[in-house]
């Protein structure tokens, strides 16, 4: 018998090559989603099969990260070896707009689903193995490089909210016995990251101005400097730290950090263009409180995991602006058979700016 997991946060960037992973391991998946109006399980639809079907490795449960009823119903139903808990409002700049939310769901919503595995674990008499999403975000304003023992000062409500979650895993580990790991990933994108983050927002941008598609391209903050990483790399750390023998905590990183200002220069050089002429800063896109420099340290996950970044800064930009030309080319085609595309839409102008 495979073994099952529960994923929150199945339909994002991470859930979603989480799910590939544990199934080539022979994983059961579960995935937590939430009910929305329109569907929203694309990353996820070419691993989805009818479950009247034999042998469906992915089932979805409805739930939400602040319906703690429903959270534990979901928890008695499937029974999991392991829970990944990476369900979350990630965008930092939107926490500013929705403080209350992102504390609700990022740090109390870790606290839900915590108290619930512990009478989980209580009333069924089997270990579960728990994974906390955490990130660099947590250590905010503490200078790089960052490790384990860097003390966190986090800048925006997402990242206080983060720190709240980091300590909840901590406490409930302690108190109770919990095999509860937390991964401080520090940023990782790929051709599925979410197009208001800026790495997309970027490749997004450099594909469809290299088609005629758009012009400019507005950005805040390009001083700031993070280390990026790719997220298929990084959902095998989640796994590799619920296989030890002790639940421990992690910092997982490239080692190497970029400006967004490199990040533009590369994306738009790839695509043979000069972004000084595309490039326009738009104060709406600053934070009341930036973090202005990520860059971590993970030697602790290279010497107890075994674990190394495959893909480089480079290869990174290349490959999301590969898949975004890819985007950029359908879109003209369908343009010109007189089919109107939407990208994106109302959600990019929404709030004071993403
Ligand atoms: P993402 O693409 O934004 O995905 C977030 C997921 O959380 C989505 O499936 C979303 O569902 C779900 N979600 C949002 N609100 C929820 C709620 N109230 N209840 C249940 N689920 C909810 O994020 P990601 O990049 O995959 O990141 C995964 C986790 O790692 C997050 O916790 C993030 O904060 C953390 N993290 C990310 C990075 C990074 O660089 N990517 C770095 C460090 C930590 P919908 O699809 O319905 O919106
Ligand atoms: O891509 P970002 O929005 O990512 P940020 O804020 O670093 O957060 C991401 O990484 C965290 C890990 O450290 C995760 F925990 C979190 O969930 C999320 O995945 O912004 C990166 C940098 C910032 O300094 C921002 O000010 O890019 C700067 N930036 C400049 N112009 C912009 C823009 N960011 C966005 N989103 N949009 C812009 O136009």
């Amino acid at each position: 018998m495979g073994k099952r997991a529960l994923i929150t946060g199945v339909t994002g960037q991470d859930g979603s090559y989480l799910t590939e992973f544990l199934h080539a391991k022979g994983y059961e998946v579960h995935g937590i989603i939430r009910r929305a109006s329109l569907f929203n399980t694309e990353r996820i639809d070419h691993l989805y099969r009818d479950p009247h079907l034999a042998g469906v490795k992915l089932r979805l449960h409805y739930g939400d990260l602040t319906d703690g009823t429903a959270l534990r119903r979901v928890l008695e139903a499937v029974d999991p070896d392991e829970v990944y808990n990476l369900g979350a409002q990630s965008h930092v700049r939107v926490s500013f707009d929705i403080p209350e939310y992102t504390a609700d769901v990022v740090a109390v919503g870790t606290l839900r689903l915590l108290d619930a595995l512990r009478d989980h674990v209580t009333q069924s008499g089997r270990p579960v193995r728990y994974y906390q999403a955490g990130s660099s975000e947590m250590f905010g304003a503490a200078p790089p490089p960052q490790n384990e023992r860097t003390v966190f000062y986090p800048r925006s409500p997402y990242g206080a909210s983060k720190v709240a979650a980091h300590w909840f895993a901590v406490n409930y580990r302690e108190a109770y016995g919990l095999f509860v790991c937390n991964g401080i990933l520090f940023n990782h994108e790929s051709p599925r990251r979410g197009e208001t983050f800026v790495t997309r927002k970027i490749t997004r941008a450099v594909g469809r101005i290299s088609l005629g598609l758009q012009d400019k391209l507005y950005l805040g903050n390009l001083d700031a400097k993070r280390d990026w990483g790719f997220a298929g790399d990084y959902v095998e750390t989640m796994w590799l730290m619920l296989q030890e023998e002790h639940p421990d905590d992690y910092v997982i990183a490239t080692g190497e950090a970029h400006s967004v200002r490199e990040f533009v220069e590369r994306a738009f050089a790839e695509a043979g263009l000069d972004w000084r002429r595309h490039v326009e800063i738009d104060s709406s896109y600053f934070r009341p409180t930036e973090v202005d420099s990520l860059c971590g340290d993970a030697s602790k996950a290279q010497r107890v995991l075994g674990w190394q970044p495959r893909v480089g800064f480079a290869e990174l930009v290349r490959m999301m602006l590969k898949h975004d030309l890819d985007l950029a080319r359908r879109e003209r085609t369908l343009n010109g058979a007189g089919f109107e595309v939407p990208v994106g839409g109302a959600a990019l102008a929404a709030g004071s700016g993403t």
